[in-house]
């Protein structure tokens, strides 16, 4: 356990409001989530070679349709770092709380750390880095090791099938997120009676939008380590970090 992941006190007024008892829990995480794993967040922190370019411009079609190779090789950096990355413990915090409550994880993340620290049926928004598929036909495509080096630009592999450039599985600006993974994240958020919010700048709709589909008897938690407030209704806006702030949160609450 780093400095970073030391657990933290839980103010007490959080404390008060932990103990009430919660039977429809939802955890709503974004790219903070990792940020404790060494996995730079969307909109900030250390790219090494991609510092000089702005992900908003990658993660788009238009990138995709202008600059295949850079694209490619940016998704293949980032699922070599994913890889040699562990869950810490505020994901193994979310996977104890699905496993003792049945809580449901909505994560707008396309790494795979809530599912290593054992979760399961997580909802991926905006899709995975392990999911690739061919850009013409759709077929899912096996995708190998990551290269060990950092590299600018790589040709993206072809498809077996129909030769279409193989493109990442995750959701671009502009696409489209998968009509059953929204369905699902909006009836849980729906159904909820504590919204525990991680880790997101809260600026991406529709995915944004979505927690404000709670009900208004629902208790909803912030934990980042930034003053964001992604909801009007926030009870406690915890301003700590995933791997310090989750563990004492789910800890309250199994209580
Ligand atoms: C910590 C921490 C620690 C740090 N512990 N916390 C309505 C209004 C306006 C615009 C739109 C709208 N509806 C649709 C749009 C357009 C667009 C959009 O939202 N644009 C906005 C930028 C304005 N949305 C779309 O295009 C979506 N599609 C769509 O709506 O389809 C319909 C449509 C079609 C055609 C035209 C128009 C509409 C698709 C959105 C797909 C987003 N995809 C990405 C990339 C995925 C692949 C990839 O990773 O490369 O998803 S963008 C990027 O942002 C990624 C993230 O999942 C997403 C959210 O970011 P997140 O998770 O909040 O990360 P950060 O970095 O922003 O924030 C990190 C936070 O963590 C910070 O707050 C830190 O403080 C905190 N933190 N360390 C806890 N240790
Ligand atoms: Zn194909």
């Amino acid at each position: 356990m780093t400095d970073k992941q030391k657990p933290e006190t839980l103010p007490p007024e959080l404390q008060a409001i932990l103990a009430r008892p919660f039977k429809r829990i939802v955890v709503f995480s974004g790219a903070g989530m990792s940020a404790d794993s060494g996995i730079p967040t969307f909109r900030s922190g250390e790219n090494g070679l991609w510092n000089a370019y702005d992900p908003s411009e990658l993660a788009t079609p238009n990138a995709w349709r202008r600059d295949k190779e850079t694209v490619w090789a940016w998704y293949e950096w980032r699922r070599g770092i994913v890889m040699a990355a562990q869950p810490h413990p505020g994901h193994l915090a979310v996977a104890e709380l699905q496993r003792r409550c049945d809580a449901k994880i909505i994560t707008q993340n396309v790494d795979d750390l809530h599912e290593r620290a054992g979760a399961t049926d997580v909802l991926h928004l905006h899709g995975s880095l392990f999911a690739a598929r061919c850009s013409a036909c759709s077929k899912p495509y096996a995708l190998g090791e990551p290269p060990q080096e950092q590299q600018r630009q790589i040709t993206p592999p072809r498809c077996p099938r129909c030769q279409g450039y193989i493109r990442p599985g995750v959701v671009w600006f502009g696409e489209n997120l998968d009509t059953t993974t929204v369905k699902l994240a909006r009836q849980a958020i729906a159904n909820c009676d504590f919204l525990l919010i991680v880790g997101t700048s809260g600026v991406v709709y529709p995915a944004a939008g979505m927690v404000n589909g709670a009900p208004s008897s629902a208790t909803i938690i912030e934990i980042n380590p930034q003053p964001y407030e992604t909801s009007s209704r926030i009870a406690f806006q915890w301003q700590t970090t995933a791997a310090r702030g989750l563990p004492e949160v789910v800890r309250n609450i199994l209580i």
